[in-house]
């Protein structure tokens, strides 16, 4: 492939929240140019937690790509070990460790909430911490301030990480808050950056807490819309099933109907081309095709369970070509 020149703007942007879109960026990480990729994280799931600044979703692709990432969880680090928390338990109360950090992640932490405390932008810091970790490719928060997602539910208003971890998705979603608005800052290079590429790709994400949270800034849903013809979103669920996390009974607490169709239809007004699981051709191909394009997407079926890294690489490759 040619050489990309480093001023050159990337040629895949790929909107993601945590693991499902960690997986696909590293299929784009290992077949294309990492030069060539630029990734739009969720930072809803932001918390502050022990006066420290902790970005899950960003993280998580970051220890991915960069190969530290703990292997069962696809969070946190590889080998990590967790006295520091057990000894902040101490001083906190026994209830201190819901939210699971290593010694080494709080490495992370620590140096991102220093440099935050001195004045640098999150994009900055974490522009920092890819170069620092030998990440190749760009990868931007969604805003500069902190915007956690919070949830109303059953057990009261809670933050996002409480809801996922703390309470294992237990509580019922009445309504969720999002932090995204007009006012919010978007770091720089990303306006040019979306306007120069040639793909813009929504990762297998959860489509609510996950990649909503970024939309509810105007700018992207604006941006999206208007560059509709290069953006493909490929599906979350298969075959009725999401890979990882709530978003099937999301889907329905939100009315939607909880499948990879529901999800197109969520994401109808700014994507031209989705790709669905293969697994979900019963009927007729060309029926389930014609149903999509009635509604203005192109629609591809394809292998989209990413269980390998050869797997990753295939689907990253199949729309990198569409
Ligand atoms: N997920 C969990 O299920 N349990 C945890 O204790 C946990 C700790 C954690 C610490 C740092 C970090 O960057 C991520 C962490 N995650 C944990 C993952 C995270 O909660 C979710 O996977 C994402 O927020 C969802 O995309």
């Amino acid at each position: 492939m040619e050489k990309m020149q480093d001023n050159q703007t990337p040629k895949y942007v790929i909107f993601s929240g945590g693991i499902g879109g960690a997986k696909l960026i590293e299929g784009f990480y290992e077949s294309v140019d990492p030069r060539e990729i630029a990734v739009i994280s969720n930072t809803g799931d932001d918390i502050i937690q022990f006066g420290l600044r902790i970005c899950p979703d960003i993280d998580i692709v970051i220890y991915t790509l960069s190969n530290m990432v703990n292997k069962k969880h696809l969070w946190g680090l590889e080998g990590d070990t967790f006295s520091c928390l057990n000894m902040l338990k101490t001083f906190y109360g026994a209830g201190a460790d819901w939210f699971h950090i290593g010694d080494k992640d709080f490495a992370t932490h620590i140096y991102r909430t220093e440099m935050l405390k001195k004045g640098y932008k999150l994009s900055n810091v974490i522009q920092n911490i890819i170069d620092k970790l030998k990440v190749k490719c760009q990868i931007f928060p969604m805003a500069e301030e902190y915007i956690p997602t919070r949830l109303e539910t059953d057990l009261g208003t809670l933050h996002f990480e409480e809801y996922f971890v703390k309470y294992q998705t237990r509580p019922k979603i009445r309504k969720i808050i999002y932090g995204g608005s007009n006012d919010v800052m978007i770091p720089e290079k990303i306006d040019s950056t979306l306007s120069q590429c040639e793909k813009i790709i929504i990762a297998p994400s959860n489509p609510f807490l996950s990649i909503q949270p970024i939309l509810e800034i105007p700018f992207y849903k604006e941006i999206l819309k208007k560059n509709k013809k290069k953006v493909i979103a490929v599906t979350p669920i298969i075959k009725g099933r999401a890979v990882k996390g709530p978003t099937i009974s999301n889907m329905k607490s939100m009315g939607l109907e909880p499948t990879s169709w529901g999800v197109a239809k969520y994401y109808q007004e700014f994507i031209s081309k989705y790709v669905f699981d293969e697994s979900e051709v019963m009927a007729d191909l060309d029926i389930i095709i014609e149903k999509y394009r009635k509604c203005g997407i192109e629609a591809f079926p394809y292998d989209t369970l990413m269980n390998s890294i050869k797997k990753k690489k295939m689907l990253a490759t199949f729309i990198a070509r569409l």
